[in-house]
């Protein structure tokens, strides 16, 4: 590689000028229009990345999630399927606002100098991409990157985000003892199965689920996974809808994760007939929202908080059967945006800690390593759960006093299988829930019996300017503008059972208030009055 080949390339993939890019918690997202000179940036860091690791494989993944079809996005995965290490994120920002050819150049040798990478050593990126038609050409400026620095490229061409941190992970484990998986779509699809199988343990998931796909990837992934699905075996019976990726236009419109969580109700197209069992994965199958119509009280919700309840009271369980409750210890990572009861139904009925973290996975997956086994959601359904190599060796060597023992240390074996250990992964998490739902013979409303939500709203304000609104504990307090959170407590100390706090989003340019009360209309009138309070502090 030289520096005339990489200006070369780089003139075939400019930057849109007069913006200012930012490496945010889903990496750089907006128009798909935009991105060209951006993703071709991000493989020039994915390059500096890779040599960083010793030639092991970077992931790149394009996509905008659940945003419009119109939008797109490039992020990178780390070498063992997690997220770009924070100190990066700066330099990808840098990288990518550099305003000229010959000033991005200079910052790339000046990176590759800084963090002594020998730029002649081999490095090696692998990249998937959604639906969207505008990841196509994303992935030639990609690719053009790579190739301008020398760098071996395998295309995965279309994949749901999960599947590309999971191949992401087995590239660099093949062939050690910590071998993830098979380095295929395949291989994932067989883990998964396997994994299912051994941990219904003989057990059958009872009643159809519907699964609503949101148009996006997570449509022909899921497919291709049942198409390898013992259903008679396992009893899953899915129908699968939404899955149309032909009409690009529709992904995300009316449907999917995203729609259900924020609008709290069914997707209008096609409509579930009461009782039926359904769930929604988002655009490139990171997020899982279960719920159904009751004839009687209509729609019913269970988000992220809820499938975190699920799973955690279930491992809790099983590590005290297995007798091995006093060796681990279990945790719940949440944000802010967690349902208060959630909370307390964690640490006084469940008895196990909570933490609570800034808003976006990394801050939560980060957190949840610190346990021996983390299980992490953030309320829009975006988690999963974390087995430390001490859990997971425990549920290997303990040897079993009695058939019961055996049986709870073989499922939670094979859990740690079927949880995707490098990200939210909706596909897998859809098959835990049913694994845990066949375990308990609980139907949809057992689940739901757990404990009552607190009404809850989700606002979002727009605000003249929404970096004056800086956050302390966990994003629960503001600690600027100055009087902004002395307003919202005084409020807030109004309504029973209330909570209420306000945030610049990171991914908008916007605020969100979220508050909740002990009835619906407390929870409306106490998110109104806030968000009247931030808009006035916000400049408007
Ligand atoms: P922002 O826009 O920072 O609130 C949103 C979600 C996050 C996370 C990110 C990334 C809410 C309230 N916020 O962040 O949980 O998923 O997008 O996609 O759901
Ligand atoms: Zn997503």
């Amino acid at each position: 590689m030289d520096r005339d080949t990489i200006i070369a390339a780089s003139k075939k993939h400019d930057i849109v000028p007069g913006r200012v890019y930012k490496y945010g918690t889903a990496g750089f997202r907006m128009s798909g229009e935009l991105l060209d000179g951006v993703t071709f940036r991000v493989g020039l860091l994915a390059a500096l990345r890779s040599r960083k690791h010793n030639g092991q494989a970077i992931g790149v993944m394009i996509t905008a999630s659940h945003n419009p079809a119109v939008d797109n996005g490039v992020k990178i995965v780390d070498p063992m399927g997690d997220m770009l290490e924070q100190e990066w994120e700066a330099y990808a920002t840098n990288l990518v606002n550099a305003p000229s050819h010959d000033e991005l150049v200079e910052y790339f040798y000046k990176l590759a100098e800084t963090l002594k990478i020998d730029l002649a050593a081999p490095g090696k990126v692998i990249a998937g991409r959604d639906t969207r038609p505008s990841g196509i050409t994303l992935i030639t400026a990609l690719a053009d990157s790579l190739a301008a620095t020398n760098t071996t490229f395998n295309d995965y061409k279309i994949l749901t985000t999960p599947q590309l941190h999971y191949l992401t992970r087995c590239v660099n484990t093949a062939g050690t003892p910590g071998a993830y998986g098979e380095v295929s779509e395949a291989g994932y699809y067989n883990k998964l199965l396997e994994a299912f199988d051994r941990a219904l343990h003989g057990r059958k998931v009872s009643g159809g689920l519907t699964v609503d796909c949101a148009n996006g990837v997570g449509g022909p992934k899921l497919n291709e996974l049942l198409k390898r699905l013992d259903s008679q075996k396992t009893g899953l019976q899915v129908k699968v809808v939404n899955d149309d990726v032909l009409r690009p236009e529709i992904l995300n419109l009316d449907c999917g994760a995203d729609f259900v969580k924020t609008r709290q109700r069914a997707p209008p197209n096609p409509k579930p007939a009461p009782g039926d069992r359904w769930c929604s994965l988002d655009g490139d199958a990171d997020r899982l929202i279960y719920y159904w119509v009751d004839p009687e009280t209509g729609f019913f919700m269970l988000d992220g908080d809820r499938i975190a309840t699920l799973a955690a009271s279930f491992i809790a369980d099983l590590s005290r059967s297995a007798g091995i409750d006093h060796q681990l210890r279990i945790g719940v990572i949440q944000t802010a945006y967690a349902n208060g009861a959630s909370t307390k139904y964690v640490e006084q009925h469940l008895q196990l800690p909570v933490v609570c973290t800034p808003t976006g996975v990394k801050h939560l997956h980060h957190a949840a390593c610190s346990f021996d086994i983390g299980v992490y959601f953030e309320a829009n359904g975006h988690g999963t759960v974390l087995f430390s190599p001490t859990a997971i060796q425990t549920f290997k060597t303990k040897a079993p006093q009695s058939p019961g023992q055996k049986d709870a240390l073989d499922t939670l074996s094979a859990l740690a299988d079927l949880i995707n250990q490098t990200v939210g992964d909706a596909i897998s998490d859809m098959l835990m829930v049913e694994v845990i739902l066949a375990h308990k013979g609980w139907t949809m409303k057992d689940w739901a019996l757990t404990y009552k939500d607190l009404p809850n709203r989700l606002v979002r304000v727009e605000v003249g300017n929404k970096d004056l609104f800086q956050t302390t504990d966990a994003e629960r307090k503001l600690s600027h503008p100055v009087g902004c959170q002395e307003e919202i407590d005084r409020e807030v100390r109004k309504y029973t059972n209330g909570r209420s706090f306000a945030r610049a989003s990171g991914t908008e340019n916007a605020c969100r208030v979220y508050a909740e009360a002990a009835t619906r209309s407390e929870a409306d009138e106490l998110a109104k009055k806030v968000a009247v309070n931030v808009r006035e502090y916000g400049g408007h």
